[in-house]
């Protein structure tokens, strides 16, 4: 047996209960005066999130706040939407890695016989949209000068943290907008809800191949008072669930 000095060990051994408890209880917020749950802590429902509909032309990955939420399903066509649940904090840092459908050693699609165009749009249950206040840079682009007969790409390296809180992307130029025209999105666009956001791209989305997107959201657009459930997996509640609304309540829901 190790030996431990007992004022090592309480400290540890409160640390690793506490995550115990924690983890049995769920995952509790301190419920924001006004916003209906009164004081203390909260279980975070279903009701606090928020949804998420992204579709690419053709393919992406989406980090919420540095974390991975999506991942687009299908690489090439058809052309979907993803749609997922998230749970919001604020600030709220969007980072998203989209590909056009290219060769990486020409640029072009089809068996190399195509320059395909490109396209993104994002809308989120909170008003967060896609348009030009967005960043964008391209990692992969070509076939260089549109030249088919002489396919060359051009490709940067991809800054390992480019989805993180604190990248910097200061010096990024901001996304240009597209017409839903010029994208010609299929019918799984038009069957989700994407009003009010823009198909974005960098200046040039028939070229440009694989691109990255960021964008910050202070605070809700919606003005929705949100609970902020980050990282409170880690924090003790102070009783246990509230329970149902029927006569009595329900007791403590498990999950
Ligand atoms: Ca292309
Ligand atoms: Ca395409």
């Amino acid at each position: 047996m190790t030996k431990l000095t007992v004022s090592s060990r309480l400290p540890k051994a409160l640390c690793l209960a506490t995550a115990a408890l924690a983890s049995i209880l769920g995952v509790y917020a301190i419920a924001q005066p006004g916003a209906g749950g009164g004081s203390g802590l909260r279980k975070a429902q279903m009701a606090d999130t928020i949804k998420a509909n992204m579709y690419a032309d053709n393919w992406f990955m989406l980090y919420v706040n540095g974390e991975l939420v999506a991942v687009d399903s299908i690489k090439f066509i058809p052309h979907n939407v993803v749609s997922v649940d998230i749970l919001p904090s604020y600030p709220m840092t969007i980072a998203v890695m989209a590909k056009d459908n290219a060769d990486p050693k020409t640029g072009m699609e089809y068996a190399n016989t195509n320059i395909g165009d490109a396209g993104f749009i994002l809308k989120f249950g909170d008003g967060t949209v896609t348009n030009a206040s967005w960043k964008a840079k391209k990692f992969s682009s070509g076939p260089i000068n549109g030249d088919t007969k002489n396919p060359r790409v051009e490709n940067l390296p991809i800054p390992e943290n480019w989805y993180a809180v604190d990248f910097d992307d200061s010096s990024w130029a901001n996304a240009k907008e597209y017409a839903e025209e010029v994208v010609d999105p299929k019918q799984p666009y038009f069957d989700a809800d994407f009003r009010g956001a823009k198909f974005i791209w960098t200046d040039d989305i028939e070229l440009d191949n694989t691109v990255i997107f960021r964008h910050q959201v202070a605070k809700s657009p919606d003005g929705k008072d949100r609970p902020d459930f980050t990282n409170l997996n880690n924090v003790v509640p102070s009783g246990p669930p509230k329970g149902g609304k029927g006569k009595g309540g329900k007791g403590p829901s498990r999950k």
